[in-house]
Formats: structure tokens, sequence, C-alpha cells
């Protein structure tokens, strides 16, 4: 018997993988009033008859002045439908070419918030001097010239566009949809203004007279007949009062001649975003960044994740340039190619003020070194945090913490740290431990710190309302929780049932944060965490906030913080602030302060100076695991590069192949956690069975070896703002055939290239190599030659196995014997693995510090550059040198914000002599192409002295055994092939 179609379309849609995610809870662009109004108005310019639509905002050209200092101008900007209403711009350019552009209504009828910028950046950006800027104003038009670019603001209509090498590349208001709705009564008086307001004759034709099927108001033609949603909005059960009203802002943003965007985290989508609107769009609604918790959420998709960060790149082979839109409420991002090699951006923000920076590149290096001076660059970690991290909800006891910590080293498995999820508080009320089950928690993290190792315990943002809960009392006595519209402490439903949330925008806020972590009684501290200890360290998570009875997860944005500023206007900086705010307590807990590590799950634009996030609540499956390299990669594009996916999945029960792969990927994230939900089944690595649980094993060791490989990278991003993963287009900006790949990366400026695989069962993959070098892989040496104009390699991929290549040219310093912590490696020896390119040179840094302290800040540190090159031919004649030099010497380190260390730094500083005694083990050399006669080593203290190798044939690899060198030492070795 044959199945019915119905039966057959029912299996089919059994084998499809299900997503539980309950998208009805979350809005759509048409469920919220001002991105229908921003859609439609964008729609209406899209109908108007080729010429006709004219954005109604112009510059009022006898307001234009320069600034004070000239770097900048001030101008009014009005919008024609309201003749009436006024807004004040301003234009400035910053001393690294970045232009600000800022627009805030004149005496408006209410205050729009202005201060998303202030939390964000890192300090007020230097403006550009008065000399380096030559303002022109023009009857039509003002331009800035500067540095071989030009800001030009067209004022008829209004339009702003940077200019450089003579092409346009970011183009503000070029298609008209600027609009920034002004504060206005709810019931207008009958003589409206925008009834005597004039309309463009076409647009009003097409619009407006045709077919009236009701009265109109004459800017229907721009702003839509209706008031939609101007004055309350209703979704599912929950109604926003919109004390204000509407006072949404809309822009288009164009890219000419840049075919790829990236970045606006957090989206599980492709690095490169796909177009939302338009013939080629792949998704239906623009990408919205409104930090939320979403339960089980799709792999692929536009919806708003945990966190925000408003900045986008645009790229082509010509210029990488980019914008930050330093906004925090409810924005919308539509994104649509007008022409295949052009990109157009819409940006519908609900309120707040007009304040964005034009990046100009023109290289991604450029524009990382520009976002990073503006918002801080990542934080250097401590050490250990950069290592293997083990959780789960929940370790459910401190018997349970110490099992897992016995298996690990009974397995020969390294481990950093280990973490408590929510089970280990009272009811859920955060520094209260189960006496129960806890009964002895200090001791269980000093045992857990014997070797070196850490504890991260969850404090979560909700404060159960329980009047014998200290934290709870004393943050309502001292009146600093966010209010409901009414005014009243605002109370909603979380873990702990009944909840109430402490404002963060409130400084009063943050000394009392402060106290609640400090280590010892003090002047000042009511109740504190008194069982903790300096080895315990913070997860922050549930801070979008996360509400369960609240809109979309969340809180109303009728809510009202500290200066009666609405949720709405500050939701998306929310997580930000109550991660600092626990960094900084945790650094104010010793008296010598130690680098603090919280990992945060929401964020904002900033939040790389404060820790670690993690892409929130993924699930056990192959599209969230590729997904989640995705997600990490566009992280780094937006400054958070300290970020991982839960490795495992966190919901479902991933089998060993998937595991597996997952660790592969893992290994490769900058924060690198195993995590799981509390309905899943055990699965720390040890429980993997064989061959896999090797497998892991050896994966776990591989992070642990290239340690001083991630610390030196993450130095790198410390102090330049480049991302640890690196994207094609980031490594390769010319290269067009790359400019889409997200599934491959280089780590840091180290030259890895790794793709990890994230599908089942397969057995090779193709690795895109931009350039006409060699890459060895790093496990075989096996090499692989990339070609001019780019090419693809195929490389095996059995489960053991995925692509990690040494780029030509790299020289890798790293640490090989294992270890049960990462602590317990520093005094070990480095091994020194040197690939040649292919004209026979390569070179390579280390960093090092003693990992947990501000001493590098003092110039306690260690910066090596080591370098070799073929000296004559190769192939028969000639010597190959290899050098260790210093580098902190040789190139005081100068930071994005202009720092240097030339005078603090001495080679012999306290930690350099705390490591003077340890070696280089080996010294392995890659791309020789014959068997040494001799090598040499020389330093300051001896004569040359002759070293013993060996040469292995088959894969042309030289291992100089036990040099004798030390690593913070200069040396030079000589291999001579005659
Ligand atoms: O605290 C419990 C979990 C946590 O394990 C997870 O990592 C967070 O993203 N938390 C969310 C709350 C509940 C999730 C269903």
């Amino acid at each position: 018997m044959r199945p019915s179609v119905s039966a057959l379309l029912l299996l089919a849609t059994l084998a499809l993988p299900s997503s539980a995610v309950k998208n009805e809870d979350f809005r759509k662009c048409k469920d919220s009033a001002f991105c229908r109004r921003g859609r439609a108005l964008a729609q209406r310019a899209k109908d108007a008859a080729p010429g006709a639509w004219k954005s109604p905002y112009t510059v009022i050209d006898e307001a234009v002045r320069v600034l004070p200092h000239t770097s900048g101008i001030t101008a009014v900007l009005k919008n024609e439908l309201y003749p009436g209403i006024k807004f004040r711009i301003e234009v400035r350019v910053h001393d690294d070419g970045v232009v600000r552009v800022r627009a805030d209504e004149v005496k408006g009828l209410k205050k729009r918030y202005d201060e998303a910028a202030s939390w964000a950046l890192i300090r007020e950006p230097v403006l550009a001097p008065q000399y380096e800027v030559t303002w022109v104003i023009g009857a039509w038009e003002t331009t800035g010239h500067y540095k071989g670019r030009e800001i030009r603001v067209f004022y008829k209509p209004f339009r702003i566009v940077l200019f450089q090498d003579g092409r346009e590349d970011i183009v503000l208001n070029g298609e008209g949809l600027f609009n920034m709705e002004h504060f206005r009564e709810k019931t207008p008086p009958a003589d409206k203004t925008e009834e005597e307001a004039p309309a463009p004759e076409e647009a009003a034709d097409q619009k407006v007279i045709e077919e009236p099927k009701k009265p109109v108001k004459a800017t229907a033609w721009f702003e839509g007949e209706e008031e939609d949603g101007y004055w309350e909005e209703t979704f599912k059960s929950w109604t926003d009062s919109k004390p204000k009203g509407p006072e949404s802002i809309s822009m288009d943003v164009a890219f000419p001649g840049h075919q790829h965007v990236y970045g606006i985290p957090q989206h599980a989508a492709p690095l490169s975003l796909p177009a939302t609107t338009g013939p080629d769009s792949f998704f239906d609604d623009p990408y919205r960044l409104w930090n939320l918790d979403v339960f089980e959420h799709e792999a692929s998709s536009t919806m708003s994740l945990y966190g925000s960060i408003p900045l986008m790149h645009a790229h082509s082979d010509k210029s990488t340039v980019g914008i930050f839109n330093a906004v925090a409420s409810e924005t919308w991002i539509d994104v649509s190619h007008p022409k295949p090699d052009s990109t157009l951006t819409h940006w519908i923000s609900e309120s707040g003020i007009l304040d964005v920076f034009l990046l100009p590149g023109p290289t991604p290096e450029d524009i990382f070194a520009q976002y990073a001076r503006l918002t801080g660059t990542p934080v250097l970690p401590p050490l250990w945090s950069i290592a293997y991290h083990q959780c789960r909800w929940n370790y459910i006891s401190s018997q349970d913490v110490r099992e897992v910590q016995k298996a690990f080293d009974d397995n020969e498995m390294p481990v950093d740290v280990l973490w408590l999820d929510i089970e280990y508080s009272e009811e859920h009320k955060y520094f209260m431990w189960k006496d129960k089950t806890f009964p002895d928690p200090v001791e269980m993290i000093e045992d857990v710190a014997a070797v070196g190792r850490k504890m991260v315990a969850i404090v979560d943002p909700h404060l159960k309302r329980d009047h014998t809960y200290p934290a709870y009392k004393e943050a309502m006595d001292l009146d600093i929780l966010v209010k409901s519209s009414n005014n009243n402490n605002y109370e909603g439903w979380c873990w702990p049932g009944s909840s109430a949330w402490v404002d963060f925008f409130n400084p009063a806020a943050w000394t009392w944060w402060q106290g609640l972590f400090s280590l010892k009684d003090k002047e000042g501290v009511k109740w504190r965490w008194e069982k903790s200890s300096k080895n315990l360290f913070i997860w922050n998570d549930m801070n979008e906030p996360s509400v369960f009875n609240g809109p979309e997860i969340t809180m109303q944005k009728d809510n009202v913080h500290y200066g009666g500023w609405e949720h709405r206007d500050v939701h998306n900086i929310n997580g930000m602030l109550y991660a600092n705010q626990t960094a900084r307590a945790l650094l104010a807990r010793e008296e010598i302060p130690k680098r603090p590590f919280v990992l945060s799950r929401s964020f904002f634009a900033g939040s790389q100076r404060h820790g670690a996030i993690w892409t929130g609540d993924n699930m056990g499956t192959w599209e969230h695991m590729a997904v989640g390299l995705q997600m990490a990669l566009a992280d780094g594009i937006a400054g958070m590069t300290f970020s991982g996916a839960d490795v495992g999945g966190f919901f479902g029960n991933p089998g060993s192949e998937m595991l597996t792969r997952w660790y592969q990927l893992g290994v490769f994230f900058p924060f690198f956690r195993a995590h799981a939900h509390i309905d899943t089944k055990r699965r720390e690595p040890y429980l993997l069975e064989e061959p896999y649980k090797s497998i892991v094993r050896d994966l776990l060791r591989l992070r642990y070896s290239l340690l001083p490989v991630w610390y030196t990278a993450f130095r790198e991003t410390s102090v330049t703002g480049m991302p640890l993963l690196r994207p094609q287009y980031v490594m390769f900006p010319k290269d067009y055939k790359g400019f889409a790949i997200d599934g491959q990366f280089y780590v840091g400026s180290s030259g890895l290239l790794v793709k990890p695989i994230t599908q089942e069962g397969v057995t090779e993959t193709d690795v895109w190599l931009a350039e006409d070098e060699v890459y060895y892989d790093y496990f075989t040496y096996k090499t692989y030659q990339g070609a001019k104009g780019g090419k693809s390699v195929t490389l095996p991929t059995p489960i053991e196995k995925f692509p990690v290549l040494i780029r030509g040219g790299s020289i890798l310093p790293t640490r090989q014997r294992p270890r049960r912590s990462s602590t317990l490696m520093k005094q070990d020896p480095f091994t020194i693995t040197i690939a040649l390119d292919s004209s026979g040179t390569a070179s390579g840094q280390l960093y090092l510090d003693d990992g947990d302290s501000f001493s590098h800040e003092k110039g306690e540190l260690v910066w090596r550059e080591f370098q070799a090159a073929v000296l004559g031919k190769r192939k028969k004649k000639g010597s190959l040198q290899i050098m260790s030099i210093d580098l902190a010497s040789a190139k005081p380190d100068q930071a994005v914000d202009g720092t240097s260390l030339s005078e603090l730094y001495t080679p012999a500083n306290a930690f350099a002599q705390s490591i003077k005694d340890v070696k280089v083990e080996k010294i392995k050399v890659l791309g020789l192409l014959k068997e040494p006669k001799e090598v040499y080593l020389h330093n300051n203290t001896h004569d040359p002295i002759q070293l013993a190798w060996e040469w292995d044939n088959a894969s042309s690899l030289l291992t100089v055994k036990n040099p004798s060198t030390k690593i913070v030492e200069d040396w030079t070795i000589t291999v001579k092939w005659v």
C-alpha cells in the first residue's frame, strides 16, 4: 500500500529539526509600532514615482556655524512638514578621521535620552586639530576637507556623505528615509501646523490626492495616514503607556560600492549579513537589537538575542568603512542591495538622540583601531580564564564539585575553572549558599584552588522580594531599585519567584554592590558575601534583564530608571552596566587588585572592556554549532572578542561525534567553556567512550599547549582592538572570494588557520587559501600550497582531525607538557615551531606576564619576537638564522590610546626574573628542503655551541632538541648546510 500524501507530509514534518522557540512571544517588526512606521516610510519611498521622493529635512543654510575649534560645524535642520520644529545637528571630525554626527530637537516638548554614548565611549573623543580640517560653507552644502577626505553636508535635502579617494563611501539620508519624530502633544490643536505644511507636489499627487478614502494629513505622503501606535501600544497582554509619545529616529545609511556588511551582533546569522528586504532578501524581518532571553532560539534568524552592539562594517576590495550608532533603545536594521555591489541599510530606533560615528577605515585594521579608540579595547583577562572551563547547571554539592575535579585529574584532562549555576544558592538568593548541599563553600573553593584552579559562581540580577534577604532589604532601604511606571518598586517574576531589580544606572547602587563582594568587613558595608574567596569569580546571567512574566521576557518599556529615564531608552545598556559593576566589585576585593573575571550574557558597545560573554542558550545541534562560530566571529567584529558558545550545546544530549566536533570548535573559541542544561545527561569529557575520550583529552591539551599563542593574541587585541578570531575579509581585504566565508578563521596574528567541522559524518573538507603561500598541517606538517587569486585545498577530516594549518611565515611558541591547570605550567619550557614561508622567512611573537595582576602595566612582562630567515640559497648553500629578540625594548608598546611602556620596562623586570630559568626545549623548523650539516647557538654569555638535531625526511622537519636557550634571553641559532 502506498502511503498517502498527507502521511508523507506528516513524516516530513516529524523529520525536520524541531525548534521550540515561541516566536509568537517575540515581536517582529510589524508588532513594534515605530518599526512598522519606519518600514512603511521606506515602502512609501519605494512606491513613489522615480525621483519623486524627497526628504523633507533641510539644513537652514544661514545657520551653519563652524565650531570654535573648527573641527566641527553646527547647523539647524528642519522638517519642512513641521516648519516650527527645529533640530540642532553637529558634525565633528575626530583626530583619527572618524566623523560624529549628532542631532537633537531644539526646545522639544520633552527630552531625548542622550547618554548612550557616554556609557559606550571610553572617553570623550579627541577632535582633529584646527589646522587639519578646512570647512567651506557654501550655498548648497558645507564641506569639511581633512586628510584627503571630505565630509559633505548637503542642505536640500539634508544628506551627509563621506568621500574618500573621490569615492562616496558612506551616505546618510541618500534615500530620504531620515526621520526624527519630534515630541508632540497627544491631541494636537485644531489648527495643526502640519495642515499648512507644504508637501512635495509629486509625492502628494501620488499618495494623497489620488484616491483619498478619508481625510488625510498633509504629511501623509511621508508619515503615513494614521498615528500608528503613537501613544499606547499593546503586545500580547502588555500595554506600553508611552508617556512621551512618538520619538523614533530612522535613517538610511548607504555604503556605495560595498557589497558586504558585517557586525551588529547578536544574531544567529551568517557573518556577511544577508539582505532583509529587496529581491535578494534571505530574511523577512530586519535585524533587531533589543537584548532578550530567547528560549531555544533558532539557528538562523534576525531575532534579537542577549546582547546588542550597533556597529556595522561595510567592506569591498577598495575599502572597509563602518558605522557605530550610539543608541540603546530598540533598533531594527534592514539590509538590502539596491545594486549588486552596494549595500543600503535602514536603521530604525525607538528613542534617544541621533549620535552616529562614521568610521572611515579604510582598512579593517583602521576600523578596529577607530572603534577601539571610541569604546575601548578588549580587556587583557587573567590567564586562567582563557584556559578550559567546566560548567553545568548544576554541580549540585561541594561533594559533586570535588568529584568532578578528581575525575578530571584521574583522567589526566586539564581544566582551570569549575562553575556553579543557580542551584548553589538558597532559594535563589544569590550570595547565600544552600547549607545542606554546600556546607563548606570556602573549603571547597580552596580545594579547587590548591592546584591553581578557580571557581565561578552565578549571581543573577533579580533579588528575591523577601525582607529577610539582606541584599533585597538593603537595596530597598537605599531606594536603588528599578521603578514601574507608577513609581513604585518594580516587581517581576524570576527564579526566586517575586523579584526586584537593582537599578545599576543609579550610582548609589555601585558602592553598595561593591560592598557585597568585599572579602573583609569594611566601613559602610552592612552585609556582604562572607563565605567567599579571592578564588571565586562571577557569572552574570539573565541581565538583559530576563523577567519571566514581562513583555518578551524582559521589563516593561515604561519602567523608570535613575534620572527619570524610561527603560525603553536604556534597555540595551542594562546588562553591560551590571557586569561592569560586578567587575569593579571584584577589582576592589583585594588591596593589590587582581584582574577580575566576569562572564556576562548581555552586552553592549563597550562591554569588551569588562570581561567575557557567551552566546547564550544554544541547542545541541549541528546548525547551532555552525552558527555559534558565526556569532563568535560577529562578536569579534564588534569588539566583543572574548566570546564563545556553550560547548556541547546547552539544550539536548549531543552524541559522541557531535560532542567531539564541538570540542574541536571550542578549543578555538576565545572563551572555552562546556555547559549543559539541568535536564541533560552528564557529559563531562571524561564520560565519553573511546576513542572520543582520548580525542577530547588531546584537544584539551591542545588548548593548553597553545595558551602562549592565545595569551599573546589576547595581549594584542587588548592593545589594538583587532579581533582574536579573524575572518577572511579581515586577513585578506582584497580577496573578494573570501568575503562571505565564515566557517574558517585565523587566530589573532599567530598564523593559525582553523576550520572546525560543523556537520555530521564529514570525512574531508575544503579550506580557502587566499594567497600564494605554503600552509603546514599543525599536526602532521603536511604542506598545502595556496595560489595567487586564492585556491581551495581539501583536507581529510576523520573524527580525530580538523583543519588547523600554520601559515607559512609564522612562528608559534607553545608549551607541550600536559598539566592539570594553566597555573602549573608557569615554569614549563617552550617549543618553538618555525613555519618558513615560500621565501624562507618567518616571524612570531610571545607575550608573557604573571597572568593575574596589573604589574604588566608597570612593565613587568616579557614580550619577544622570533625571527627566522634563510640567508643565501637554502637548497644547497647558505644558512638559516633564527633569532629571539626583546621586542619590549626594541619597539616600545604603542597602544591605540597612545600609551607607551618604554619608560617602565626593563629586561630584568621582576616577572622576567621569575621565569629566568624557563628553557626553550625544542625548536622545530618546517619548510627546509634539506637536512643541515651544522647547528650552532650564539648568545651573549658564551662562545658558539654546537647543537644536536633530528631530521625527518618524510615531513622535512628539523628538530633542534634542548638548544640550551632561555625564553627570556636574546639568542641566535644558525643552521648551516655547508
Ligand atoms: O542559570 C540557569 C541557566 C544557565 O545555565 C544558562 O547558561 C543561562 O543562559 N539560565 C540561562 C537560566 C535558565 C535557562 C533555561
